[in-house]
């Protein structure tokens, strides 16, 4: 077979969008530099056609944007705007404007269209077109995320209106940036003629562009229902196993039904190993590998448009092993040397089960075999990196910070703002509040064991926490939780933990001491606990109401949960994390006490830190007041555990022994 002949757009017209006073940022014009300069000095530019970039028409922006939009950045750079253009651009989220952006953004958006219409006419086989300010975050109506014109929606949309005779009526595009596409997903949310798939970190809807746009939920609406496919990761430092496995399992089963006429990878280089803002670990193979597997689709008539991607160095070779890609060269098939993470099959099947009903590959299982011996988040150390609306876009040295697993999800449990989830100004109502924190939706998808040792083990008193109220012997109302659903599974055990009680009183009870489970297992003691099978949203609930009082309306703004997949799986490793919550907090230490049913049974309690205060006195140990006690006892009673006598001998051993 003949070579193939592989485009590549490079113009050096497209760095002069920058920042206005030079301030660093990382979408920064050295990023196509250090790209050319590689394919350079490797041989590459000399082995492909070389393009030089081209003004967009404002008629071919008009599919994606609106008048306004187009005027904006057509006039950004204007002498006139010089001293507003600052104050314009913090209207928007992550975006800055320089006397080069109007330019550029003509000039990225419009060699889109140059390389995409020459792969589709044949004249090219496939094509790089190293093109910025990138596009995919950009919406009808506005910039984002350092995009100012949709370049790949821009692109798709003239080869669907302005060359039908090219016979393109099916566009895949598949966007593997580590952020979501959210600008191309609106474009094409309700067209079956371009299938878009995105795969990023989604982190329960706190990572960049935050928000539940890239749940895997969101399919497409009324003709394109089913042709928008995300692939939400739950955490970072997700790598070739992952996205591999992603290949396999949804994209190119899906890429076979559809058989697209074209395929315009949205190609970001920030999931790369050592990017700084996007913490996963993709390496130059890997990508390699990617896109390999898409040429067997649409006669290999692939376009890749650069987006985001921020280590010069990661992209340089990123970029250079998918040129090699293109251009035939032979990629070695090593095995790799990782294996996909747990969350990644769970990711997988999340997706395909959602979708099987307009895929119809989706409904076929996936081999036991493929799933053996998935990674563990524990197992490892994690790259934080986290690019969450705290981060700031400076952190831009080689390599994210490396911490362990354990430290990584205290600081992040830690950065939690504990102001924001006591707060009781009502500003919407639970619905809308609902709908803004993602992360309710996917954890109440989850089950876990909710273990109690103390006062819910009485039944009544635990549902006060699920539905709300307040019965006998408590202080305070409850608020309840917000998925007021009744637990799944009531079930007793006894654990090999010591119980005890300490303190001289408490918010709920007055005088006298709490039950605590040591945190630590020691074989010789024996606590009852009951166990609630309920979901992970409801868990985090219980665990916010347990250690403040607050309203319903307060529960709904909470941003992040304090405990949520990655960190159950940490949990599962380390059995124990601490919690920071306010100060006047009983149980900041959630503990794992062993599996059921393949479901972690999680509890609170103190810190082992508390442990050697009581030890030494600085803490009391106190037995629990009678009102307190009772109810425990009749936890114990009505659930069948124990008779009335032996509960009581059962407390009363555990409040005067010494720890
Ligand atoms: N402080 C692309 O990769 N991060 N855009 C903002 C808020 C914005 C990334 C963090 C990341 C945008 C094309
Ligand atoms: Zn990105």
């Amino acid at each position: 077979m003949a070579a193939p002949t592989v485009g590549l757009l490079y113009d050096e017209r497209m760095c002069a969008h920058a920042t206005p006073d030079g301030e660093p940022h990382p979408e920064k014009p050295e990023r196509l530099r250090s790209i050319w300069r590689k394919l350079q000095l490797e041989g590459i530019t000399d082995r492909c056609v070389v393009m030089e970039a081209k003004e967009a028409e404002d008629k071919y922006i008009a599919y994606v944007h609106s008048q306004s939009h187009i005027k904006l950045i057509k006039t950004i750079s204007s002498k006139e705007l010089d001293s507003r253009r600052h104050r314009v651009a913090r209207k928007f989220n992550s975006i800055y404007f320089n006397k080069g952006s109007s330019e550029s953004a003509y000039l990225a958006a419009g060699s889109a269209i140059k390389v995409t219409e020459k792969v589709a006419k044949g004249e090219l086989s496939s094509a790089i077109a190293l093109v910025r300010p990138p596009g995919h975050h950009a919406e009808h109506n506005q910039p984002m995320g350092f995009c100012l014109f949709n370049n790949v929606a821009v692109a798709a949309n003239y080869l669907l209106n302005e060359r039908p005779e090219l016979g393109i009526g099916k566009i895949l595009i598949v966007d593997w940036d580590v952020h979501h596409g959210n600008g191309t997903q609106k474009t094409f949310y309700d067209d079956s003629r371009v299938l878009f798939f995105s795969v990023h970190r989604f982190d329960s809807g706190s990572f960049y562009p935050s928000g539940g746009d890239g749940a895997y939920c969101m399919i497409g609406e009324g003709p394109g229902q089913g042709y928008n496919i995300n692939v939400p990761w739950e955490h970072g430092r997700c790598g070739d196993a992952d996205y591999l496995a992603v290949w396999d399992h949804v994209l190119l089963p899906v890429a076979e039904s559809y058989n697209p006429d074209i395929i315009l990878v949205s190609a970001g280089f920030d999931a790369a190993a050592g990017d700084p803002l996007g913490g996963c670990s993709i390496t130059p193979h890997g990508y390699a590998l990617l896109l390999e597997k898409l040429k067997r689709f649409a006669q290999g008539k692939i376009v890749l448009l650069l987006e985001g991607g921020y280590n010069l160095n990661s992209i340089a070779n990123s970029v250079l092993a998918c040129a090699r890609a293109l251009l035939g060269d032979e990629c070695s098939s090593g095995k790799l040397d990782t294996k996909p993470f747990e969350s990644t099959w769970r990711v997988i099947q999340l997706v395909r089960n959602e979708l099987k009903n307009y895929w119809p590959v989706f409904s076929g299982k996936i081999p036991e075999e493929d799933m053996k011996k998935p990674r563990s988040i524990s197992n490892l150390k994690l790259h934080w990196s986290s690019d969450s609306e705290s981060d700031s876009e400076e952190a831009t040295g080689a390599c994210g910070e490396t911490l362990s697993g354990a430290d990584d999800a205290s600081r992040r449990l830690s950065e939690i703002n504990i102001a924001d989830v006591t707060s009781t100004s009502v500003t919407s109502s639970h619905e809308t509040s609902k709908a803004s924190v993602p992360w309710r939706s996917v954890l109440s998808k989850i089950d876990v064991w909710y273990a109690s040792y103390g006062s819910n083990m009485w039944l009544p008193r635990f549902l006060c926490y699920v539905s709300g109220g307040k019965i006998e012997g408590m202080n305070n109302q409850c608020c309840g939780s917000l998925d007021t659903s009744a637990p799944k599974v009531i079930n007793w055990r006894t654990v090999p933990h010591r119980l005890f009680f300490g303190g001289t009183s408490s918010r709920s009870w007055g005088k006298g001491g709490v039950a605590f489970l040591h945190p630590e297992k020691n074989e010789e003691e024996r606590a009852h606990v009951c166990i609630y099978k309920i979901t992970l949203e409801q868990f985090n609930d219980i665990l916010f109401q347990e250690n403040t009082t607050m309203d319903v309306s307060a529960l709904g703004k909470i941003r992040s949960p304090l405990i949520d997949l990655p960190v159950v799986d940490l949990l599962l490793k380390n059995k124990s994390l601490i919690v920071e919550l306010p100060k006047s907090s009983w149980y900041s230490n959630v503990v794992c006490l062993g599996m059921e049913d393949g479901i972690p049974i999680l509890t609170f309690t103190c810190k082992m830190s508390d442990i050697d205060s009581y030890k030494s006195g600085e803490r009391v140990l106190a037995p629990p007041a009678k009102q307190y006690a009772s109810t425990l006892i009749k936890g114990l009673v009505e659930g069948k555990q124990l008779t009335e006598d032996e509960a009581m001998d059962y407390i009363n051993a555990a409040s005067c022994r010494k720890l």
